[in-house]
């Protein structure tokens, strides 16, 4: 029997790769977020590879991950690898000029859903041998930069929250890994400044970005290694990304 992923946040950008290249490998997908009609163009387009099951979900609604799981095909409640890749950055302006909505759904999504989405798969994770969850942080969890803020900070629960999972998970065959991008292209900026193509586009003008392939060759590649290996953490920039020099503040 073929193994299954799980893959949040699958109708665009990372976990949209993510399922061709679990499809392409052979894999069972489950694919979920919360625009339908680009899951199920997607599972059509897939479908000729591999068997696929969409189910629209929001990960904020513990109720909806609940009643997916609980309907699952038979060939698909054996989930071997979970990923939650579902996330969103709102706005990039300094905190004082932030909307306070903005940082609940932020909050909720990025840390309530991905919590949501654990907790609920923990039961199957841990009856079967050897199984993966990759949570999507960012390089945005250890670096933080003017607009960071609760999105930082969100990510920075999901790498802390990846290595304590470790702790309770690994007597029961189950890995973690915190997956750390930077600067990747996908529709990440056109959500952060609100269908804003323009302000979008600045972003990954004249750079050469990590592209959505490139995160899901490197997912694939944390869920093949050998049973006995974990992969604790992977940070990943593009090679024109790196570091600048400490602010300091002139008065
Ligand atoms: P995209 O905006 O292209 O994709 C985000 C995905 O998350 C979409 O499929 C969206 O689906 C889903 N999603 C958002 N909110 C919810 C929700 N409430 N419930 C269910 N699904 C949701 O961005 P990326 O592919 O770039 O981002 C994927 C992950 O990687 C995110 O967690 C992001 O924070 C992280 N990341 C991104 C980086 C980047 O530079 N692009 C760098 C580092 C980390 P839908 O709208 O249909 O629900
Ligand atoms: C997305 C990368 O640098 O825009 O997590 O925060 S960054």
């Amino acid at each position: 029997m073929s193994k299954c992923v799980l893959i949040t946040g699958a109708t665009s950008g990372f976990g949209l790769a993510a399922a061709e290249k679990f499809a392409q490998e052979g894999w069972s997908i489950i694919i979920t977020g919360r625009r339908e009609e680009r899951l199920k163009q997607l599972a059509q387009t897939l479908s000729s590879m591999t068997s696929v099951h969409y189910y629209a979900l929001d990960v904020r609604n513990k109720e909806a991950i609940d009643t997916m799981i609980e309907g699952l095909p038979e060939s698909f409640k054996n989930i071997n690898v979970l990923i939650n890749n579902a996330g969103l950055a709102l706005g990039r302006s300094s905190a004082l000029e932030s909307d306070l909505a903005d940082w609940q759904t932020m909050i909720d999504t990025n840390i309530t859903g991905l919590t949501n989405m654990t907790h609920a798969l923990l039961p199957t994770l841990t009856q079967q041998k050897s199984t993966t969850v990759i949570n999507l942080a960012s390089v945005a969890a250890h670096y933080p930069y003017p607009g960071s803020h609760v999105y930082g900070a969100s990510k920075a629960f999901v790498a802390q929250f990846s290595k304590s999972l470790r702790c309770d998970l690994s007597k029961h065959g189950v890995r973690v890994t915190s997956l750390e991008p930077g600067l990747a292209e996908s529709e990440f900026s056109l959500v952060r400044f609100k269908g804003d193509q323009s302000t979008a586009d600045t972003i990954y003008e004249d750079t050469t970005p990590l592209q959505p392939k490139d995160l899901a060759d490197i997912m694939y590649w944390i869920a093949t290694q050998p049973a006995h290996i974990n992969i604790n953490s992977i940070e990943v920039m593009p090679l024109v990304q790196t570091w600048n020099p400490l602010h300091i503040e002139k008065h």
